[in-house]
C-alpha cells in the first residue's frame, strides 16, 4: 500500500482508560501536525506552475477503498500480475538468497503478498523476523494480523515514512542470516527518477552485501492500454483523482466545485510516465481558508496530481545497479507487462 494519511487512521482501542486517553491525546497532536503539513503542501503546490499536489494525499479512507477497487479493475493489471508472479515463482525468488532470517516490507499493504512469499520459505525451525513499514496504522494492523498468524514468524511494525522505518528496522535486525527487502506494487513508479534513485540508495545503505531487494515495476506498454488503466470506463480512477479535492474541501475548508474539474490521464512518452491531471473547465477562483490560500484557475489549467513511471526490464536493472545492487534474477509477465526483479546488494 502506498503512503497513507494519518488523518485516515484511528487508534486501536485499549482496555486501559488512561492509555486510551494518552493515545487519543497523541492522535490529536498527530492529526493537527498532519493537517498543518497538508495545508502547507496544498498552498505551496497550488502556487506552482503547473499546479501540483502530491499523490500521498489520495489515500484517506475513501481514497484507499477506491484504490483497492482500482486494483480489481480489468484494465488495471498491476496487482494481479504481481500476485501471480509471486505465486508462480515465489519459491525461486526466496531460494535465490541463502538463509533468509529477516524480511522487510516497505509499504505493507494487506500482507497478502508477504504471506505468499513467507509461505515459500523452506520448512524451518529458525524464526523469521518480519518488519512492516507504513505510515498507516490501519495498513500495519491488517498486515501484522495476516503475517503474524504464520508459524515461526515474529512481526515488528514501524509506523513511519520509509526512510525512518528502514533505519529502525536496520538497527534492530538479526545479526545472522540474510535480509530480503520488498518494494512491490510498482510503488517505485510514483517516484520521479531522482527520488527513485535516492530511495534505492537508501535501501542499499540499510542492507548488507548479499542481502536482497525484490522490486515490482510496471512496464511500458502501448499508450491506449496505459490510458485505459488510468482512465477506466467505470470512472473509478476519476473518482480517486477527484477525491483529493473532496479532502481539501472537507479538511481544509476548500471550496472546489467538483463539476469544474475533469480527470485526465496523459501518456508522456518522452518521460515514460502516465500523468494524472485535474483539468479545470472554466476560469475559477477557489479559496481554501484552512490553508490560507486562494487558487486561481484559467480554462484548461490543470493540477498535476500523480506520475506513474513505466519501466523496461533493462531500465529497472540499470536504475538499481546504479544504486549499488547486482541483479540476481528477473521474472516477467509479458502479457500484462509487469516485472518482479530480485537484486542483491553489492
Ligand atoms: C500506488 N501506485 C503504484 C498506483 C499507480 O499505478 O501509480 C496508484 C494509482 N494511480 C492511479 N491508479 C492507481
Amino acid at each position: 500500500m502506498p503512503f497513507h494519511s494519518l488523518i485516515a487512521d484511528t487508534v486501536a482501542s485499549t482496555d486501559d482508560g488512561q492509555d486510551a486517553r494518552r493515545a487519543h491525546a497523541e492522535l490529536a497532536l498527530e492529526l493537527a501536525a498532519a493537517r498543518g503539513a497538508f495545508a502547507d503542501e496544498v498552498a505551496r503546490g497550488l502556487a506552482l506552475h503547473p499546479k501540483r499536489l502530491p499523490p500521498k494525499y489520495f489515500y484517506d479512507t475513501l481514497g484507499s477503498r477506491l484504490f483497492e477497487a482500482i486494483c480489481a479493475l480489468p484494465w488495471y493489471r498491476i496487482t494481479r500480475a504481481e500476485r501471480d508472479l509471486l505465486a508462480r515463482h515465489g519459491t525461486a525468488m526466496v531460494a535465490a538468497l541463502p538463509q533468509i532470517t529477516t524480511v522487510i516490507e516497505l509499504g505493507c499493504g494487506s500482507g497478502e503478498k508477504m504471506a505468499l512469499l513467507l509461505g515459500c520459505l523452506p520448512r524451518r525451525t529458525v524464526p523469521v523476523r518480519v518488519h512492516l513499514i507504513d505510515i498507516s496504522a490501519t495498513a500495519l494492523a491488517l498486515s501484522a494480523r495476516a503475517v503474524g498468524a504464520l508459524p515461526h514468524v515474529s512481526v515488528v511494525t514501524h509506523r513511519a515514512p520509509y526512510e525512518i522505518g528502514m533505519r529502525q528496522a536496520a538497527a534492530s535486525r538479526l545479526r545472522h542470516g540474510a535480509t530480503l527487502a520488498l518494494f512491490l506494487g510498482s510503488n517505485i513508479g510514483n517516484f520521479d527518477p531522482a527520488e527513485a534513485e535516492g530511495f534505492l540508495r537508501g535501501v542499499r545503505r540499510m542492507l548488507r552485501p548479499g542481502d536482497g531487494l525484490l522490486l515490482g515495476a510496471d512496464l511500458v506498454k502501448p499508450a491506449p492500454v496505459l490510458l485505459h488503466a488510468y482512465d477506466d470506463p467505470l470512472g473509478l480512477t476519476a473518482a480517486f483523482n477527484k477525491n483529493v479535492l473532496v479532502r481539501i474541501n472537507r479538511e481544509l475548508g476548500g471550496s472546489f466545485d467538483l463539476d469544474d474539474f475533469d480527470h485526465e490521464a496523459r501518456w508522456n512518452a518522452a518521460e515514460s510516465r502516465v500523468e494524472m491531471h485535474l483539468v479545470c473547465r472554466r476560469a475559477v477562483r477557489v479559496p481554501i481558508t484552512g490553508a490560507g490560500a486562494t487558487a486561481d484557475f484559467d480554462v484548461g489549467e490543470t493540477i498535476w496530481t500523480e506520475s506513474s513511471y513505466k519501466y523496461t526490464p533493462a531500465s529497472i536493472r540499470a536504475q538499481a545497479e546504479h544504486a549499488g545492487f547486482d541483479r540476481a534474477e528477473q521474472w516477467i509477465d509479458t502479457e500484462a507487462g509487469f516485472a518482479v526483479t530480485l537484486f542483491r546488494a553489492r
